[in-house]
């Protein structure tokens, strides 16, 4: 376990938790706290050994977004600064990170917590979990990815009305946007993510990492330019040895022992 003050990283064997720890500002981010998570995304990208990483919050909360009072310091730096130097380099790390990341919402995701919970590859949500773009209440924009990641999750409509009321998304409501993936009662949370996880670190690595980037390019792309990146992407697979083992347990029927190779 590397235990940052507010950001505390537990590493289980192929599977990593990274758990924002300021329950008592329902775990709104401070400049502290975004270094460790930077630095914990950074820890986890350096170790092979990790398949799957699960985000969540300490308490009530998954995360309140930028600390509110933090920002009442006369030395702040300005928004845009903020933004570049600090919140960018998480969600740039969490998209770049070749690892699926699961959130596990375990309560209200508000603002730039809303655009870390988005920025996650899946999210399971406890019964309490909520989304709240909460910059508008404010007189802020959607910030840290949440205008990017919103759309695509959700359709044009539903981000529309989330992003310009701020209204609060329940995780019903969430689950029957395709938001998350399922809810499940808070207190089976924890261990709900952790067998999600346990199921994708036993997938090939090389195969998960290639899909997270195949779906998160297609966005961008047109079809030819995606047809092509997917004969390249499945030669690269079927070249590699997880992809022979995949196809030998299949025909030994046995579960497959995937090595990354
Ligand atoms: O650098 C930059 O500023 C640029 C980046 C901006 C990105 C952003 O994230 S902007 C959006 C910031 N977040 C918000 O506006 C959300 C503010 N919080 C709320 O709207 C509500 O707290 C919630 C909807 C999240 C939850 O409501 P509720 O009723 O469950 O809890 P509460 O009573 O409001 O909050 C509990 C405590 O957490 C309370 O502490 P206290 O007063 O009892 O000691 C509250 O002040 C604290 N807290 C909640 N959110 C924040 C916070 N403290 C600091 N910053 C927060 N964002």
């Amino acid at each position: 376990m590397t235990d940052g003050e507010t950001v505390r990283l537990e590493v289980d064997g192929p599977i990593a938790t990274i758990t924002l720890h300021r329950p008592e500002a329902l775990n709104a981010l401070t400049i502290p706290m975004k270094v460790e998570l930077r630095r914990a995304f950074g820890t986890v990208a350096r170790d092979r050994a990790i398949r799957a990483v699960v985000l969540t919050g300490a308490g009530r909360a998954f995360c309140a977004g930028q600390d509110l009072k933090e920002r009442q310091d006369p030395a702040a730096a300005p928004l845009a600064v903020e933004l570049r130097e600090r919140y960018h380099p998480i969600i740039r790390a969490m998209r770049s990170l070749d690892r699926p990341i699961i959130g596990a919402i375990n309560g209200v995701a508000a603002g730039a917590g809303a655009s870390l919970a988005f920025a996650c590859d899946l999210r399971i949500a406890g019964t309490s979990a909520s989304f709240v773009l909460a910059f508008g209440r404010i007189g802020l924009v959607p910030d840290s990815g949440a205008s990017w990641f919103l759309p695509r999750l959700v359709g044009p409509a539903k981000a529309a009305e989330l992003a310009l009321l701020g209204d609060t998304l329940s995780a019903a409501e969430a689950e029957r946007f395709g938001l998350v993936a399922r809810v499940v009662p808070d207190d089976t949370l924890r261990a709900e993510a952790m067998a999600m996880a346990v199921r994708l670190a036993a997938l090939a690595p090389g195969a998960l990492a290639a899909t997270k980037q195949a779906l998160e390019r297609a966005w961008s792309q047109d079809l030819d330019r995606t047809l092509e990146d997917e004969a390249y992407r499945q030669g690269m697979a079927g070249a590699s040895r997880d992809h022979a083992e995949g196809m030998a347990a299949f025909l030994e029927k046995r579960p497959p022992r995937f090595t990354g190779e």
